[in-house]
């Protein structure tokens, strides 16, 4: 059970040299797996490991950062006070979502400075998701109720995770994101039962947000090159088709309760499976926003690269203060 062969992903153009991992040390890693105990930073680890959860991870982390520019664009623009500070309060919570996990990635040896260079520099993915535009408040609403519903359906068991520091990531993301699922549904249910033209709000922003948010989930697990190892080694707990299963069967009861209607004709419970059956998700639009040809690619880089500028002195006046604390202190 437990080959050298099968620590390693197969290679890709581009990807790493294998490395070939002592036979002794892998044995005991997986041993320690399969018994539920938690890998800590200072812990031998396999190459691959290391390298799948600072993929993840920081994958993860700039989703988040990346992802406060959609609901942020709406700040300004909610409609009373109270939503304005719900809103503040969420896209806050995102920026503290990549700061804890940029934190967890640090633990696996690489620096937050290198990990945000190459989301700057376009050669690091984060989620499909948040390359699409918010046109309406009710996209504010389809995004909590929609996005942060599969962010939780996949994040629950990331707070399983064999890997320690992410784990406990996970554990305080997942109470916020709760608290963000709620919001959204709240602004739904207000939309759906308010004027005629609410109601079609509602719809209109379902209708768009539906199946890109079912793409969260990743390719199906047929396509899914890093399933396998990642439900091995305990990384995920699930595999992309299984959670996506799991939030249809969850969000479709919701969006009943909300007389909104779920844009796939081919939607129906089937009784014997007792899971609902869905329509063919277009990968072809899938891919093409993971390639940078999203509605909103261009934008959210131009915005995230704008950011990072204009914070510079902000980061070299904590440097400097910094520095100076140390020259003090070593004077002393
Ligand atoms: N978008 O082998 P696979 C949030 C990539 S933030 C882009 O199945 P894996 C929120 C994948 O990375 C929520 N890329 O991969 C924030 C891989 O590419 P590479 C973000 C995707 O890792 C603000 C390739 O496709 N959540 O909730 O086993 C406001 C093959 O895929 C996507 C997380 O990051 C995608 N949707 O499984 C509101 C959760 N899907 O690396 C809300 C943590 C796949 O080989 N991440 N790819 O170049 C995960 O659970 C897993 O990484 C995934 C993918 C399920 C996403």
């Amino acid at each position: 059970m437990y080959t050298q062969g099968l620590a390693e992903p197969p290679a890709r153009a581009g990807a790493p040299e294998p490395v070939v991992e002592d036979a002794e040390q892998l044995r005991r890693f997986e041993a320690r797996i399969d018994a539920e105990e938690k890998i800590e930073p200072k812990d031998w680890m396999p190459a691959a490991y290391r390298r799948t959860l600072i993929r993840q991870i920081s994958q993860h982390a700039h989703s988040e950062i990346v992802g406060m520019l959609p609901e942020g664009n709406w700040i300004g623009r909610a409609p009373s006070l109270q939503r304005k500070l719900i809103l503040i309060a969420k896209v806050q919570d995102e920026g503290g979502h990549g700061a804890y996990l940029y934190s967890a990635a640090e633990t696996l040896g690489v620096s937050r400075a290198e990990l945000i260079d190459q989301l700057l520099a376009g050669t690091a993915k984060y989620s499909s998701i948040f390359n699409y535009p918010t046109r309406s408040w009710a996209d504010i609403g389809a995004i909590g109720w929609l996005v942060d519903g599969a962010a939780i359906m996949n994040q629950i068991p990331l707070c399983r995770c064999s890997y320690g520091p992410y784990a406990r990531a996970m554990t305080r993301v997942c109470k916020e994101e709760s608290f963000h699922q709620r919001q959204g549904y709240d602004i739904m249910l207000k939309l759906a039962n308010g004027t005629p033209a609410q109601k079609r709000m509602a719809q209109d922003a379902l209708d768009r947000w539906w199946w890109p948010s079912l793409m969260m989930f990743g390719p199906p697990d047929t396509d899914s090159q890093h399933t396998a190892l990642s439900v091995r080694w305990k990384i995920k707990r699930f595999t992309n088709d299984e959670l996506r299963q799991k939030f249809i069967d969850f969000t479709v009861p919701q969006a009943r309760y909300l007389g909104l209607e779920v844009p796939d004709p081919e939607l129906r419970w089937d009784e014997q499976g007792r899971c609902h059956r869905f329509g063919e998700i277009d990968w072809s639009e899938f891919h093409a926003v993971l390639k940078g040809d999203g509605p909103c690619n261009r934008e959210r880089m131009l915005a995230r690269r704008d950011a990072h500028e204009a914070g510079r002195w902000v980061r070299e006046a904590a440097l400097a203060h910094a520095a100076k604390h140390r020259r003090a202190a070593a004077m002393a």
